[in-house]
């Protein structure tokens, strides 16, 4: 470790990362807005010398840590997701710089795994360069370090990475969007149907049942014709919180139409459909709803429809025949659920 100082186990994130005589991490405790103005930057690098002329041209515009080999290096891509952008010596001690590459690029972690990585290499050492390449570095600069060249990389593959990271987000934004209700933050009818096909696909597969529950607020309409339509918002949202509390994790929950919410349950015959769907009926006609000017208490209808009892192989005829139910136990009285067709048996309970 020769005069390192550096100390990866130190409690404090800013304690460590000095050369003796350099002081290579520049971000003092307290300023906050420097440190989220200057990106980090891991400078994975055994010999003082070298990390000295690697930090003196980036500590102007980047915050920087060291690490003394791909050991210490590791432990602080684990502890530090603030880092941006590595650059790293080949030859250290306990972990090369290599096998650091290939370390990063197995990640479990997508944002240790996409970082980019700058490969410290002799000028000469073209088996070294073409190893590193292979491993997945984004570039390499050589020794002797030339300041300009080295900022000029580094601004370009920090550059390149905020810009995937940011197009990342907004795709996740966009699919997002995509497929959840406004209002509710539930999933929408069509990421219904998306996730609808996977868990059939996957009850197919594994030879299980599954079943689809429509729930259709009673007399909706005369919430909105007595409270006004926000009164009406206030009820859908708080009726889309309690499916979400009453059905278990893998159970997808989504408003399918104005008044209308799905659930899809995978694993689950009719009997245990029914068992849900009259928990709920009785659970929604026991609250009571805030429409902001007087509490009001409200009903609903459920249809169900099971893959593996009913005859309907697709989302889309599940549906249906849940909807069927639906207008049964509707024409029936409302308040109520139906989970089988007549002649099949009569409503449940
Ligand atoms: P039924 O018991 O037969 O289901 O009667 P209903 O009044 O619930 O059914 P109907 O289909 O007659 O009316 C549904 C109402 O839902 C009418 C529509 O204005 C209201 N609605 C649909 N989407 C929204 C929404 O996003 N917000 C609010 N506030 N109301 C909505
Ligand atoms: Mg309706
Ligand atoms: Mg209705």
């Amino acid at each position: 470790m020769g005069n390192r100082t550096v100390s990866a186990s130190t409690e404090s994130p800013t304690a460590y990362g000095g050369v003796s005589d350099v002081p290579i991490l520049l971000h003092a405790r307290d300023e906050d807005e420097q440190v989220r103005s200057h990106p980090c930057i891991l400078l994975v690098e055994n010999s003082p010398t070298t990390l000295r002329l690697l930090s003196k041209p980036l500590s102007q515009r980047y915050t920087l840590l060291s690490a003394n080999d791909g050991i210490d290096a590791w432990n602080l891509l684990q502890t530090h997701p603030e880092i941006e952008l590595v650059i790293t010596d080949i030859l250290m001690p306990h972990l090369s710089g290599h096998e650091l590459l290939v370390k990063i690029r197995a990640s479990d972690d997508a944002q240790i795994r996409n970082l980019p990585v700058i490969v410290i290499a002799g000028a000469e050492d073209k088996d070294a360069r073409d190893l590193a390449f292979h491993n997945g570095a984004n570039d390499f600069v050589t020794k002797p370090i030339d300041s300009t060249e080295l900022q000029a990389r580094v601004r370009v593959h920090h550059k390149l990475a905020r810009t995937i990271h940011q197009l990342e987000l907004s795709r996740r934004q966009l699919t997002e969007q995509a497929t959840t209700d406004p209002l509710t933050r539930l999933k929408n009818r069509r990421a219904f149907f998306q996730e609808g096909r996977q868990s059939l696909a996957l009850s197919e597969r594994s030879r299980t049942h599954l079943s689809v529950m429509l729930l259709d607020i009673d007399h909706f309409k005369r919430i909105n014709d007595t409270y006004g339509h926000q009164a009406g918002d206030r009820v859908l949202t708080t009726i889309a919180e309690l499916l979400g509390e009453m059905g278990r994790t893998v159970d997808t929950v989504a408003r399918v139409g104005g008044e209308e919410f799905a659930i899809i349950l995978p694993d689950t015959g009719r009997e245990g459909a029914a068992v849900l769907a009259e928990r709920i009926r009785a659970a929604v006609e026991q609250s009571v709803f805030d429409t902001g000017t007087e509490p009001v208490s409200l009903t609903v209808s459920i249809g169900v429809a099971t893959f593996g009892t009913d005859s309907a192989d697709s989302m889309d005829t599940l549906l249906k025949v849940a909807d069927r139910r639906l207008y049964v136990a509707k024409k029936e009285g409302r308040n109520r659920i139906c989970t089988r067709d007549q002649g099949d048996s009569t409503t449940w309970p």
